[in-house]
């Protein structure tokens, strides 16, 4: 005798609206490689003022004879002699207002967006 237990395959599969998290699109950012120098000369930062992306490097590159730092909330290039450079990579968004610890009327300001 054969059996004849004929399984209709019942494999339901039951369906499912997958909701793939399409904001994540929306997140893409254009992936430039931004090399950002704020040059220390004549007792300016210049530019005083920059705007990067979140993630960006800034180099801070002194051309003064004499030393400087660039000193904000959260980082800090400690001291520049004449012709040293510092990269400070800004990860947040935010803004970060610095200044030269030697000469407290030098400020600059980074924008992270
Ligand atoms: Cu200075």
């Amino acid at each position: 005798m054969t059996s004849g237990t004929s399984s209709a395959g019942s494999a339901l599969w039951s369906r499912r609206s997958f909701f793939i998290a399409c904001s994540i699109a929306s997140f893409i950012r254009p992936a430039r490689a931004e090399a950002t120098t704020v040059e220390i000369h004549q007792f300016k930062f210049a530019p005083a003022e920059i705007e990067v992306a979140a993630g960006a490097t800034v180099t801070f590159s002194n051309l003064d004879l004499v030393p400087h730092t660039a000193t904000g909330d959260g980082f800090d290039t400690g001291t520049l002699k004449k012709g040293e450079s510092k990269e400070i990579t800004f990860s947040e968004a935010g803004d970060f207002p610095y200044l030269c610890t030697f000469h407290r009327h030098m400020k600059g300001r980074v924008r992270v967006r």
